[in-house]
C-alpha cells in the first residue's frame, strides 16, 4: 500500500511547467496563454500544493498505521506568514520551479510578492507556534497543530498624520490555495444553554468545519497537518422567519455563528476578558478534542488484530497515544472539556477521567505580566459554559482537598492555589486550571522558569515538585535564515563544506576559526551590505527617507509596541542624540560621527492609547530629525508601517544592531533576539529573557548590555517611588524637550512625560537611561572599527546554534511529551 500511495509528481522543468499551465486552466479558469502575477502566484501555489498533499496524504496514512503517540499543539495563534518560498524551499525545488516560471515568462521572486501574509497571531507567541510546527515536521515527529481560522487576522496597520490607523486586514480576498476545506470533517460546538446534572441542553450550538494546511518538513517527505477550525451555522437558515416574511432574521443565525471565528483579537500580552473570546476559545477546543478522540477511537479499533473479539476500547490506553500541549491559557478550557466528552459522552467515571487528563496536557507559560494572565468572571462563565464552571469546581474542590491535607488550617495557601480567585468579584483563574490538569507546566526561557518556580507560581512549585521545567524558545532556522537571507547561508555553506547546519545549527559554532580573517570578514560585511541596501529601497519608498547603506548604522528596534518592552526609551535616546548632534553642529564639532538610521516597526492594540502615543511620537521626532538639515543627515528616524512577518524577513537580515531593551524580568524570552543574531545583527540588550542565554553563548563581549539586573528591579522601584524628580539631568533634557513643543503635539505627549516621573516610571526608563546612552555609545565605537564589528557579527551567528526551534522540540519532546521521531520510511 506504500509504493501505491507514493506516487509522486515529477520535478523537471517540463513537469512543473505543465502543471502551473494546467492549474491556470483548469483551476484558475484563465487563458493558459495570458496570465498575470497574480494569476501565476495562484496557478504556481496550487501546483506546490499539489505535491504537499502527495506527502501530507502519505504521512497521515504512516501516522495512523503506526498508531504511535501523537502530538498535538494547540494554539489560539498561528502566525505563518507567507508559504510559498517556505514550501519550495523545505521541498528542495525552488531552482526549478524559478526556471520553469521563468520559462512561462514570470519571475519567482516577484510572485512571492503576491502572497498576503497569514496573519493569524499578534507576536512571539504565535510566531513561535509557527517555527514549532516547522521543527516537528523537519525532524519527523508525529504531531498535528490545531487553531482558529479567521477571516480577519492581525489589522493592517497604516499611519495617518503619524497615528496608528488600523484597517481590517482581508488576506482571503483571493482565496487560499494553500488550504483544504474539509467539509466532511465537522463536528457541533455548544454554548448557552442550561444543565441538569450531567445533561447540557438547550443554548446555540454552532459547527466547527475543518480548514487543513499542510505543513511540510524540510527535506524528509514528512509533511504535518495545521487544522483551523472555521464556524458554520448548524441550520443554514431560519426557515420559520423567512416563511414570515423576515429574510434578515433568517440569515441572522448564519452570521452569529460565523462571527465565532471571524476576527483575531489584536491584543498582546493583554487579556481582555471578552465573551467572544471565551467563545473562540472554547470553540477551538471542543472540536479539536472531539476530533482526537475520533481518531483515538478509529486508529485503536483499527490496530485491533483480531477480528474474533468484539472491540472494546481501552481508555487507559488514551495518553499513550495523545500528548496535548497548551500554548498558554487560550486553550485550558480543554482541560475541562476532556473531562465533559469523557464523562458526559462516553461514561467514563470522575477518577478515569481525571487520570486521562491528568497524563494527557501540559502547558506553556509566555508571560509574567499580571495584565495577561487570564481570569473569566463567574456570571460569565457559568452564562457561556454552564456545564464547564461545575466541572472546574469539582476539580477544584478535590484540588482544594488535597492542598488542605497538605498545609491543615492554611488560608493563605488555600486562596492562592485555588482555581477561583477570591479576591474581589470571583473569576475562573485559568493558568491555576491549567497547573493543576498538567502534568507539566514549563516557562519559555530559562530567567523565566525560574521568576515561574520563584515568584508568580512558586506555591504551586512547592505543592508539585517537578511539575515546573524550563524550555528556551527557539526559531526556525528554514524560516529566519535560508527563506530570509540566502546569501549568508551561501556564503556560510561554502566556507563549512555544505549546508547541513540548516538542520544541526550547532554547527554554526565552526565559523569562530574564521571570524578573525578578514578575507571572510569582507565576503560576510558585503552580504550584510546587500541586504541593507534592499531594505534602503524600502525606507525609501514606505517612509520617504533616503539612508546611504554603506555608510549608516542600521538601528533597529521592531516588534509589538508595549511599555514594558520600552520603545519609548529608544525614542528618548533618540531625541537626546539629535539635541546633542545640533548642539555639536554649532561648534562644528560632528566630524567622527557615526551616521545611524534608526528603525521602528510594530503594532500597537488597537485600545492601548499609551502605545499608540509613542507611535505618533516616534513619527513626530523623524519628522523633525529627518528635516533638520543642521544635523547633516548623520542621523534619520522611520517607522515601518505595517510590521508582519514579510517585513520582518527584509529586516532582519538587514540590521547592523537590534534593540532588546525590556525592563528585567518582563520579556519571558523574545524570539526576536535570536533572528536578529542568527542573521549577524549585534544586541544592544537588557539581561532579560531568552538575551542571558545568548549572552552565554555568544559571550558578553559580543553584546552590548545595560540596565538593571531583574534581582535589581523591585528595590529600585522602591527606590525610585521616594524620588521626588527626574534625577538625570540628560533625560530631564530630553523631555523639557519633548514638553517645549519641539516635535508638536505637547498637549498629547504630556502623558507620556509625566510618566517619566519617578513614582509612575513602573517600567525603569529613568534608571536605566543612563547606562543605556553609554551603551549606545559604545554600539557607535566598535561600529567604526569595521573588522571588530564585522568579527562580532560572525561571532553572534556562530553562538546561534542554541537556539533553534529543533532543539526547543527536542526538549519538548524528551521532557514533556515522551516522544522520538519516526522519519518516513525511504528515508530512515
Ligand atoms: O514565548 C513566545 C513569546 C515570548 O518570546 C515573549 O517574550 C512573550 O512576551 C510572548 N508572550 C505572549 C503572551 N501573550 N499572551 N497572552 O505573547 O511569548
Amino acid at each position: 500500500l506504500w509504493e501505491l500511495m507514493s506516487t509522486y509528481l515529477e520535478n523537471d522543468v517540463p513537469a512543473i511547467e505543465q502543471q502551473i499551465s494546467d492549474h491556470m486552466e483548469y483551476t484558475l479558469a484563465r487563458d493558459r496563454g495570458q496570465f498575470d502575477q497574480l494569476g501565476a502566484y495562484q496557478a504556481t501555489a496550487h501546483s506546490v500544493r499539489d505535491r504537499l498533499l502527495e506527502y501530507w496524504n502519505d504521512t497521515n496514512f504512516r501516522f495512523g498505521e503506526l498508531n504511535a503517540k501523537q502530538v498535538y499543539y494547540l494554539s489560539i495563534e498561528f502566525l505563518l506568514g507567507r508559504t510559498l518560498q517556505n514550501a519550495l524551499l523545505n521541498l528542495n525545488i525552488e531552482g526549478n520551479y524559478a526556471q520553469a516560471l521563468k520559462e512561462l515568462g514570470f519571475n519567482l521572486e516577484e510572485l512571492y510578492e503576491q502572497e498576503l501574509d497569514a496573519g493569524l497571531g499578534n507576536g512571539g507567541l504565535g510566531r513561535l507556534a509557527a517555527c514549532f510546527l516547522d521543527s516537528l515536521a523537519s525532524q519527523n515527529y508525529i504531531a498535528w497543530g490545531y487553531g482558529i481560522r479567521y477571516t480577519y487576522g492581525m489589522f493592517r496597520q497604516e499611519i495617518f498624520q503619524g497615528w496608528q490607523a488600523e484597517i481590517p486586514d482581508l488576506w482571503l480576498k483571493f482565496g487560499n490555495p494553500w488550504e483544504i476545506t474539509r467539509f466532511d470533517v465537522k463536528y457541533p460546538v455548544r454554548f448557552y444553554g442550561h444543565c441538569n446534572g450531567t445533561h447540557w441542553d438547550g443554548g446555540e450550538v454552532v459547527f466547527a468545519v475543518a480548514n487543513d494546511n499542510p505543513i511540510p518538513g524540510f527535506r524528509t517527505t514528512n509533511t504535518i497537518n495545521l487544522r483551523l477550525w472555521a464556524s458554520e451555522p448548524m441550520t443554514e437558515f431560519d426557515l420559520a422567519s423567512f416563511n414570515d416574511g423576515n429574510y434578515y432574521k433568517a440569515i441572522e443565525r448564519r452570521q452569529q455563528a460565523e462571527t465565532i471565528s471571524s476576527v483575531l483579537y489584536p491584543n498582546d500580552n493583554s487579556n481582555e476578558g471578552k465573551e467572544l473570546r471565551l467563545k473562540q476559545q472554547y470553540f477551538f477546543c471542543s472540536a479539536t478534542l472531539q476530533d482526537v478522540i475520533r481518531r483515538f477511537k478509529k486508529r485503536s479499533r483499527a490496530s485491533q488484530k483480531s477480528a474474533s473479539t468484539p472491540f472494546q476500547l481501552d481508555w487507559t490506553t488514551f495518553s499513550d497515544k495523545v500528548a496535548v500541549q497548551l500554548n498558554d491559557t487560550h486553550p485550558t478550557i480543554s482541560c475541562a472539556e476532556l473531562f465533559r466528552l469523557l464523562m458526559d459522552e462516553e461514561k467514563l467515571g470522575w477518577e478515569e477521567a481525571a487520570v486521562i487528563v491528568g497524563k494527557t496536557f501540559a502547558y506553556t507559560n509566555h508571560t509574567v505580566l499580571p495584565e495577561a494572565l487570564e481570569k473569566w468572571s463567574l456570571p460569565l462563565f457559568s452564562r457561556v459554559l454552564p456545564r464547564h464552571l461545575d466541572i472546574i469546581f469539582e476539580i477544584n474542590r478535590r484540588h482544594m482537598e488535597q492542598v488542605s491535607k497538605r498545609y491543615p488550617n492554611n488560608d493563605r495557601i488555600l486562596r492562592e492555589l485555588s482555581i477561583i480567585d477570591e479576591n474581589g468579584a470571583k473569576a475562573v483563574r485559568m493558568a491555576h486550571l491549567a497547573i493543576v490538569c498538567s502534568h507539566h507546566v514549563n516557562g519559555v526561557a530559562a530567567i523565566h522558569s525560574e521568576i515561574i518556580k520563584n515568584e508568580l507560581f512558586k506555591d504551586f512549585n512547592d505543592f508539585y515538585p517537578g511539575k515546573f521545567t524550563n524550555v528556551t524558545n527557539g526559531i526556525t532556522p528554514r524560516r529566519w535564515f535560508l527563506n530570509c537571507n540566502k546569501p549568508l547561508v551561501k556564503l556560510i555553506a561554502n566556507k563549512l563544506g555544505d549546508d547541513s547546519f540548516l538542520l544541526n545549527l550547532d554547527k554554526l559554532s565552526l565559523l569562530r576559526k574564521y571570524a578573525a580573517d578578514s578575507a571572510f570578514q569582507n565576503e560576510w560585511m558585503n552580504v550584510k551590505l546587500a541586504a541593507k541596501k534592499r531594505l534602503a529601497q524600502y525606507l525609501r519608498e514606505y517612509c520617504n527617507v533616503d539612508v546611504d547603506p554603506s555608510k549608516a548604522l542600521f538601528d533597529v528596534h521592531v516588534k509589538r509596541i508595549h511599555e514594558y518592552k520600552r520603545q519609548y526609551l529608544n525614542i528618548l535616546r533618540v531625541i537626546y542624540l539629535y539635541n546633542d548632534l545640533r548642539r555639536r553642529a554649532v561648534k562644528n564639532d560632528l566630524s567622527n560621527e557615526v551616521p545611524k538610521v534608526v528603525i521602528f516597526a510594530g503594532k500597537a492594540a488597537p485600545g492601548y492609547f499609551r502605545a499608540k502615543l509613542v507611535i505618533k511620537l516616534i513619527n513626530s521626532v523623524a519628522e523633525r530629525v529627518n528635516n533638520d538639515r543642521s544635523i547633516k543627515g548623520l542621523l534619520k528616524v522611520a517607522f515601518m508601517p505595517n510590521y508582519n512577518v514579510s517585513l520582518a524577513e527584509v529586516i532582519i537580515p538587514a540590521s547592523d544592531v537590534s534593540q532588546h531593551i525590556s525592563t528585567a524580568g518582563t520579556e519571558a524570552s523574545g524570539t526576536s533576539n535570536m533572528k536578529f543574531a542568527l542573521n549577524g545583527g549585534l544586541i544592544i540588550g537588557t539581561l532579560d529573557g531568552a538575551n542571558i542565554e545568548i549572552r552565554d553563548e555568544i559571550g558578553h563581549e559580543n553584546m552590548f548590555i545595560f540596565g538593571l539586573t531583574a534581582d535589581k528591579v523591585e528595590d529600585a522601584r522602591r527606590e525610585y517611588r521616594l524620588k521626588e524628580k527626574i534625577e538625570d539631568s540628560r533625560l530631564q533634557e530630553t523631555v523639557n524637550l519633548i514638553r517645549s513643543g519641539e516635535f508638536g503635539d505637547a498637549a498629547y505627549f504630556g502623558e507620556l512625560c509625566d510618566a517619566l516621573f519617578p513614582p509612575k516610571d513602573f517600567y525603569l526608563l529613568g534608571a536605566d537611561f543612563a547606562s543605556y546612552l553609554d551603551a549606545s555609545k559604545e554600539v557607535d565605537r566598535a561600529y567604526s572599527n569595521r573588522s571588530e564589528w564585522a568579527k562580532v557579527s560572525i561571532m553572534s551567528t556562530a553562538g546561534m546554534g542554541k537556539f533553534t526551534s529543533d532543539r526547543s522540540i527536542k526538549d519538548y519532546a524528551e521532557q514533556i511529551w515522551g516522544v522520538k521521531p519516526s522519519p518516513p520510511p525511504k528515508e530512515s
